[in-house]
């Protein structure tokens, strides 16, 4: 299968938990991390159905929104319940939470204010974040396992974490890097899934995390 996506360069979880997924199961694929520049010529261009990233090209088609790449990724890697309606629902659910989580964002992304901006934030970090971290971590031990769905590693693992590595990671301006540390079983989800021994390297070697 022809398979090319596109992304910026950042381990974000739009696209890195589906190529994450591609790279643990061995499926080539064309990692194609396009410049602001680029990004700017391929909106102007029309080749993106949103004008947003990722998009996955699929033998000359073109997939787009994160949680249908994420979705689709998972299945050709072996890493969406392929014969459990329940189990592959929970895992949609999870994907789409985190989106959930990621739009709010949207706004303090784009407020160019720093005052505005940090008021935003604070609100973020001290009661939106706080509440569905709970909510993340709740689900979590509903299976009472190490895994969110089916006590094995699926897609969903990989966004969460992901989703988890961006909000803890110091990065966000008025959001503290503690910011997992109330929520216990989402945050040793965190570090289990950090220490598998292929994402670690993939971890070290593509972006020296
Ligand atoms: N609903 C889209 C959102 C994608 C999105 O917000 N992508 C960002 C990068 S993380 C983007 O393309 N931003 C550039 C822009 O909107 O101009 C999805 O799920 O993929």
């Amino acid at each position: 299968m022809n398979l090319k996506l596109t992304y910026f360069n950042f381990p974000f979880w739009r696209a890195e938990a589906s190529r994450i997924a591609l790279q643990l199961a061995e499926i080539p694929f064309e990692d194609v991390r396009p410049t602001r520049e680029e990004f700017i010529k391929m909106k102007q261009t029309g080749e993106l159905p949103y004008d947003q990233l990722p998009i996955l090209e699929v033998e000359g088609k073109i997939i787009a929104q994160s949680v249908s790449i994420a979705r689709f990724c998972g299945k050709i890697s072996g890493l969406y319940p392929s014969n459990d309606d329940v189990d592959a629902a929970r895992v949609d659910e999870l994907m789409e939470t985190a989106n959930q989580i990621t739009e709010l964002f949207r706004s303090s992304m784009r407020e160019k204010d720093q005052t505005k901006k940090l008021a935003l934030r604070k609100n973020l970090a001290e009661s939106e974040l706080p509440k569905w971290l709970s909510f993340l971590n709740a689900r979590l031990s509903v299976e009472s396992g190490d895994f969110f769905v089916a006590e094995r590693l699926t897609i969903a693992d990989l966004v969460i974490w992901r989703l988890c590595s961006w909000l803890s990671g110091g990065i966000l301006d008025g959001i503290p890097a503690a910011i997992l540390n109330e929520h216990r079983a989402l945050k040793r989800h965190h570090e289990m899934i950090d220490s598998i021994p292929q994402i670690r390297e993939h971890m070290k070697t593509k972006y020296n995390q």
